[in-house]
């Protein structure tokens, strides 16, 4: 029986960032002139920080130059980080640590594939970063999903077959990224929305610990 590799992406599925995404992106917005909605913001997710700019900027009808660019780019991440100042172990998303703990208990392999170039802080300040076996974030790729660079990276650092490897995504791209890769695709969240995953769950406190169970047998 070979080792099976547990991915898992980090905003929305670990941990809530969209919100403090939501907020420092909300501030750039406004002193921009655009209007900048809750609902503009579900486009955003595991979106890179890049690419969301360029959203954003489209909502506006703004044409911006490069140097621009880069200065709104690190005034939304400063301000986005100040969020995560006083960040810990209370923000790990309901029925996450049993998860975790399940699959170290059982021997088998975790990594992390995210598009932030913030994950390794927040699993820091969440105290979660042992768990981790391998982390591919947004520093390590250049392609974004729905390519699979991410997950096909970490099945690589883990030296497990995509076969054997499972992604845990809350959005479209990261489960159409697994399905790419032929890796076992989990959609955490609306299932409507997430119709592409092999499975669904709402969060992790709909999961039995059977199901991860089965998955390694
Ligand atoms: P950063 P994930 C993604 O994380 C977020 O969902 C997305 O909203 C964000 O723009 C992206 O990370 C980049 O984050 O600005 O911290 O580099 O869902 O892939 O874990
Ligand atoms: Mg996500």
């Amino acid at each position: 029986m070979s080792r099976k590799a547990f991915i898992f992406d980090l905003d929305g599925v670990i941990v809530d960032t969209a919100k403090y995404h939501f907020l420092a992106w909300q501030k750039l917005a406004q002193e921009l002139g655009i209007e900048f909605t809750p609902e503009h913001n579900e486009e955003l997710k595991g979106v890179s920080r890049v690419r969301s700019l360029d959203i954003i900027l489209a909502l506006g009808h703004i044409e911006a130059s490069q140097e621009d660019k880069n200065k709104w780019l690190i005034q939304k991440n400063e301000d986005y980080l100040s969020y995560l100042v006083d960040m810990d172990e209370s923000e790990i998303l309901p029925g996450v640590l049993p998860v975790l703990e399940f699959i170290k208990e059982k021997k088998q392999l975790i990594a992390l594939g995210s598009a932030s170039k913030n994950a390794r802080p927040i699993l820091e300040k969440t105290g979660i970063l042992p768990f981790f076996d391998a982390i591919v974030d947004g520093n390590d790729v250049s392609n974004a999903k729905p390519d699979p660079e991410v997950f096909l990276r970490a099945a690589q650092l883990l030296h497990v077959s995509n076969e054997n490897a499972i992604v845990f995504e809350d959005s479209v791209a990261g489960i159409q990224a697994a399905n790419t890769a032929n890796m076992i695709s989990v959609g955490i969240g609306d299932a409507t929305i997430l119709h592409e995953a092999k499975y669904n769950f709402k969060d992790f406190t709909f999961m039995d610990l059977a199901f991860i169970e089965a998955l390694i047998d």
